[in-house]
């Protein structure tokens, strides 16, 4: 009886432990770690399935900021253009200062086939080739 006690508390605490990992993005979300050295994504292409949420997880190992943008030609050419000094309130926009990790959740839409872009917006930055693109396969 009291092991039996003792096996449900424990699976209990596991339970809870689990609900609070999923909290954040759901039970869904798959994590794609990129990391950004010298400039550079070392990604240059993502694939998602349509509706798929990711959470992307950015590691700056730049001694300078970055930031990593989401989104399909209209977003990053208002981002090009704009002058948000920095992002992290929306989803798939997120700064990324220098030597830190940051992360954002993207749902991305569920029709197949559309291509998408990953970013970085600071002055210059796109131009030397901080981009990828990202198809929903
Ligand atoms: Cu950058």
């Amino acid at each position: 009886m009291l092991r039996a006690m003792v096996a449900a508390i424990a699976a209990g605490v596991v339970l809870i432990g689990a609900s609070i990992a999923w909290s954040d993005t759901g039970p869904t979300a798959r994590t794609v770690n990129i990391t950004i050295h010298f400039s550079h994504f070392d990604a240059s292409s993502i694939a998602v399935d349509p509706g798929e949420t990711v959470r992307f997880v950015i590691h700056n190992e730049d001694p300078i900021a970055h930031e990593f943008i989401v989104g399909d030609r209209y977003v990053q050419l208002i981002h090009e253009i704009g002058t948000e000094p920095s992002h992290g309130a929306k989803p798939g926009e997120v700064s990324v200062p220098a030597e830190t990790t940051a992360e954002t959740t993207y749902t991305f839409p569920t029709k197949p086939g559309q291509y998408l872009q990953f970013a970085c917006h600071l002055p210059g930055h796109y131009a030397y080739g901080m981009h990828g693109s990202i198809v929903i396969r």
